[in-house]
């Protein structure tokens, strides 16, 4: 039995965007929110996956590995509860869709797309502080 419930992993799926997002949404929300407007469009959205992508890719080479995975774990706040290669596992088997071991970059936006979707209570393709909360 691991010891993460699944909503941690889901919070930790995206490692900073929508972990930071859904537990410390005014400093991440701001960041996100490049604009200044109060929303974050699916362009900002966008633009916070891809610089969370290369973040998490550190070699550059397009997709980003198990062992990329618990680099970034270990250097990232969001989580500090658990070990980062648990949290590294459980991220790869949840974004690695066609289980080859590595996350590309599109299996990376189709959960940032579903995250996306997750958060946006409304529906209306922005996200609020907290959407649903806030308006
Ligand atoms: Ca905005
Ligand atoms: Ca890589
Ligand atoms: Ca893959």
């Amino acid at each position: 039995m691991k010891g993460i419930r699944y909503a941690s992993i889901a919070l930790l799926l995206m490692g900073g965007v929508s972990a930071a997002l859904a537990q410390y949404p005014q400093g991440k929300f701001k960041q996100l929110d490049t604009n200044g407007d109060g929303v974050v469009d699916r362009d900002e959205y966008a633009a916070g996956l891809r610089a969370s992508f290369a973040a998490m890719d550190q070699d550059r080479n397009g997709v980003v590995t198990l062992q990329e995975l618990i680099n970034y774990n270990a250097s990232n706040q969001a989580s500090d509860r658990v070990e980062p290669q648990v949290v590294a596992e459980a991220q790869m088997s949840a974004m690695d869709a066609n289980r080859d071991g590595q996350i590309t970059s599109d299996e990376f936006d189709e959960v940032g797309e579903k995250t996306f979707a997750s958060f946006d209570k409304d529906h209306d393709g922005k996200l609020t502080t907290l959407d649903g909360s806030v308006h």
